[in-house]
């Protein structure tokens, strides 16, 4: 066994990939957040997060919410702001227990609303670092 890992090494040493840089590749990590069910939040409000990796959320609310990364569908511009470059997104209306889940390959501040919700303050970040 240990020679098969040692010629694995060789091989991919070959290919110019060092094997320490392979872990690197399955550190990719889901960030979880919820919606509010008593109060009109995103829970955490804020996450960080690195490029590559995922935030899923979910709705355990009976109200429907969204996860809407749309400058064009915000009431107060500021409240949805995308790095530059950066193509709009959307969950659209989310039901009961309904998940969404967006992969983020941009680095920088992303900030996103629930349509339904956001007079009532219903504002989240992602920083992609
Ligand atoms: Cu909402």
């Amino acid at each position: 066994m240990g020679i098969h890992r040692r010629t694995a090494a060789k091989m991919l040493a070959g290919f110019g990939l060092s094997v320490t840089a392979m872990p690197a590749f399955a550190q990719a990590k889901t960030v979880e957040v919820s919606m509010g069910r008593a109060k009109m939040v995103f829970l955490p409000v804020a996450v960080t997060i690195k490029v590559g990796d995922t935030v899923n959320w979910t709705n355990p609310a009976v109200v429907l919410h969204s996860v809407t990364f749309d400058p064009a569908k915000a009431t107060k511009p500021g409240n949805v702001v995308l790095p530059a470059g950066v193509a709009p997104f959307d969950s659209g209306e989310m039901a009961q227990d309904a998940t969404f889940s967006h992969t983020f390959t941009a680095k920088g501040t992303y900030k996103y609303i629930c349509t339904m919700h956001e007079a009532m303050g219903m504002v989240g970040t992602v920083t992609v670092t």
